[in-house]
């Protein structure tokens, strides 16, 4: 996949002396003042994506249905029309995996790695592609009978680094297997590990379209009005259709016309349903370095005590690793039928969304180029070791710490 180079070219371009492929959008960059969590919902209930938020404002990338929405509403600090410049484009992202190189990458793995890397698809998209999931541990047979953790990625087409993380890390935990690093060698035969790197392969394939990159987040449903897509992390059941979602089908944060109503979205439900050993979920989004923790779609906190503490206390310590933002989704701003809502509000698995690397925009936002694939793997990597490890009893974070590494005594006294 191909590397861009983002900037607000109405500021930017004066200086830049390099050649460049240009083009425009009718997008508009809006700088909004929004200073709580409830005037953030407000904003996203314009059917806008938020895509950062600081203590007093937002920034949005609006289409001009929602630009005037949002003009209507007041508090617009700034706004001028999004324009992209790209250098060099496309040659300089091609670490990135689109879906034939993603699907060829993990079928060598499995060659490479027969007894612990197990291929298969779980569903096919709305265009046929299939949704494929790497199942890593050493005794396949026995797969239901031990604990499970699944890790997702790319939900949202343009956020392509939340491919690349899940598939460094099957590659990370199938090369140090054989390299016989004892941790690694324990986790993977005593937990199942899943890793599903690209939930929205058309989306993903749409985002690449002649070359350029498109800024395209939903799937690609036709949505007999013209216009295409759903985004899939507003179509799941827990809390659909609440705030946070539109029922426009033009807007990026369509809700789709019911709950589970893509393939997409059907596929990773029939996968949980089917594996109550699983106990632990991790989806991987870009961007702005957040920890998030259920709930997302209500201000409400989790009620059980337990469950509350052991996000928190695991959001806290992946933070240290990562350097990420740990909160409870809504926090954010509110936005309904996410995945992690529905595994943990339905199903009680232990659910994080990561919003990996870059933080900003003006860091190159969804396409910050293939530097960063590196940048973030390093720095994710313990955090996802830290949830495998968990994963066969994620409570075990609240005993203390002693019990944890199965001594009788504090460490101590
Ligand atoms: O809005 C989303 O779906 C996620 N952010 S993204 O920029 N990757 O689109 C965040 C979902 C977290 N849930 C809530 N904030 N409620
Ligand atoms: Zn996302």
């Amino acid at each position: 996949m191909k590397s861009i180079f983002i900037v607000l070219a109405v500021v930017l371009s004066p200086f830049m002396g390099v050649a460049h492929t240009s083009f425009s959008s009718d997008l508009s960059w809006m700088k909004i003042k929004a200073k709580s969590k409830e005037e953030r919902t407000k904003i996203s209930n314009t059917g806008v994506v938020i895509e950062t938020v600081q203590d007093d404002y937002v920034t949005v990338l609006a289409k001009p249905k929602e630009k005037i929405k949002l003009d209507k509403m007041g508090n617009v600090l700034v706004s001028f029309p999004f324009d992209m410049q790209m250098m060099d484009f496309p040659e300089q992202d091609s670490e990135f995996h689109n879906y034939k190189e993603l699907h060829q990458e993990i079928l060598d793995l499995q060659t490479q790695n027969p007894g612990i890397v197990h291929v298969y698809s779980i569903g096919k998209s709305v265009q046929g592609l299939d949704i494929i999931n790497i199942m890593i541990t050493s005794d396949p047979a026995n797969e239901m009978n031990k604990p499970a953790i699944v890790f997702m990625g790319t939900h949202h087409a343009r956020e392509h680094i939340s491919t690349e993380m899940p598939l460094l890390l099957a590659q990370y935990l199938a090369s140090e297997y054989q390299n016989g690093n004892a941790d690694i060698r324990r986790l993977v035969d005593t937990r199942v590990i899943h890793i599903i790197p690209m939930v929205n392969p058309d989306g993903v394939e749409w985002d690449m379209k002649r070359g350029e990159y498109q800024f395209w987040r939903k799937n690609r449903s036709p949505n007999g009005d013209g216009s295409s897509g759903v985004d899939l992390n507003r179509n799941y059941s827990y809390g659909w259709g609440g705030e946070g979602s539109s029922s426009d089908p033009m807007s990026d944060i369509y809700h789709g016309p019911s709950p589970f109503s893509e393939p997409e979205t059907q596929a990773i439900k029939n996968f949980v349903e089917s594996r109550p050993n699983l106990t632990t979920l991790l989806s991987y989004h870009t961007f702005s370095k957040l920890i998030l923790y259920p709930f997302g779609s209500s201000y409400e906190p989790i009620q059980d005590a337990n469950d509350l503490q052991v996000h928190k206390v695991m959001a806290e310590t992946m933070a240290q690793w990562n350097g990420y933002t740990p909160q409870k989704s809504s926090e954010l701003y509110l936005a309904s039928g996410d995945t992690v809502d529905w595994a943990y509000g339905e199903h009680k698995l232990i659910s994080f969304t990561f919003e990996l690397d870059p933080g900003s925009l003006m860091e190159g936002g969804f396409y910050p180029g293939q530097e960063m694939i590196p940048v973030v793997f390093q720095k994710n990597l313990n955090p996802a070791l830290y949830l495998i490890e968990y994963s066969d009893n994620p409570y075990r974070v609240l005993q203390p710490l002693h019990q944890q590494m199965g001594l009788s005594t504090p460490l101590i006294q």
